[in-house]
């Protein structure tokens, strides 16, 4: 009952940035019993600060895309305890398979030097997750493509209708794997697609039997994106879904299907106070063009009209 009183009291009716209250970043989107759970990392770095400072993260959920309810924080990195576990909640993504929800995050390794990704699980969407292996699935040690410590980075997971999951990641060059139906070890090798000026923030989703791999390019970043007819290729690049952003260098995109219509989830700076550190999580609806690409969306101070879904809980 109390609880039940609480959530509604954090209910809010946004425009964007979704949420004015925190500086938020890296949205991760699961559509779940007619619901959307959004997951993000939570910014907590001053305007002073040169780096990121991200001790948690953080989820919402919404039954309309309007209205949105602050879930509070459903793990932090000290959940990995094999990482170093502080200021290091990077960027992740969420999936559900047999009932439980599986939680793909970066951070930063402990021993390892370098970022790593960990997996975590719930039975519920609003966690709590915890560590489901009690070790990194990928470390820095185990891609050797580029010479960087960050370049392990930003997993996107995706389960095809054949029920193959798979696991993409990177910064500077995109790799994927698949996963094992457990979802927390790989199934075979690490591959690397090259892909036009790849940044990070690798993204795959399936829309009337096409593939759509979208990403960040460049640096500053836009958002820009390949389709294919599988989950693993061959890829054909057809443009920028969206432009770089002012104040911020990074935008990172999640795209879903919620209640019939298309979304679009991505960062800016428009809260007051934003900046590199400091970013704010917004949300676009869109439609696929007739051929089934994505139109070029522009970011919009109004976001979504309400879309209620009458199956939410
Ligand atoms: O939030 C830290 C990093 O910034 C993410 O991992 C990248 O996608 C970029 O948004």
């Amino acid at each position: 009952m109390f609880a039940a009183a609480s959530l509604l009291a954090c209910a809010a009716h946004a425009a964007n940035p979704l949420f004015p209250k925190l500086f938020t970043a890296d949205p991760a989107a699961l559509v779940d019993n007619g619901t959307v759970y959004l997951y993000v990392g939570h910014d907590q770095a001053s305007p002073a600060d040169k780096d990121y400072v991200m001790k948690e993260w953080r989820m919402y959920s919404s039954c309309d895309m309007k209205n949105w309810t602050d879930r509070g924080s459903p793990i932090q990195p000290s959940a990995f305890k094999w990482a170093i576990g502080k200021v290091d909640a990077w960027a992740a993504d969420v999936t559900k398979r047999d009932g439980k929800y599986y939680f793909y995050a970066t951070v930063d390794h402990a021993k390892i030097p370098g970022r790593a990704i960990g997996v975590a699980v719930s039975d519920k969407p609003e966690g709590p997750f915890v560590d489901a292996r009690g070790s990194a699935l990928v470390t820095n040690d185990m891609t050797l493509e580029a010479p960087i410590a960050w370049d392990d980075i930003d997993p996107g997971v995706f389960i095809d209708d054949d029920g193959q999951a798979y696991l993409y990641w990177g910064n500077t060059v995109m790799k994927y794997a698949k996963l094992k139906p457990n979802m927390i070890e790989f199934d075979g090798p690490i591959h690397t697609v090259g892909m036009d000026r790849f940044t990070e923030a690798p993204y795959l989703h399936k829309h009337k039997g096409t593939y759509y791999l979208s990403y960040s390019r460049d640096f500053p970043e836009e958002t820009a994106y390949y389709t294919g007819p599988s989950a693993t290729g061959p890829w054909k690049f057809q443009g920028v879904i969206m432009s770089k952003n002012e104040k911020v260098k990074t935008i990172h995109q999640a795209i879903v299907e919620f209640n019939g219509k298309n979304y679009i989830f991505y960062h800016n700076a428009k809260l007051p106070g934003g900046g590199e550190y400091r970013r704010s999580v917004a949300v676009e609806e869109f439609s696929y063009n007739a051929d089934g690409t994505i139109p070029f969306i522009k970011q919009t101070k109004e976001g979504p009209a309400a879309n209620p879904s009458a199956a939410c809980k």
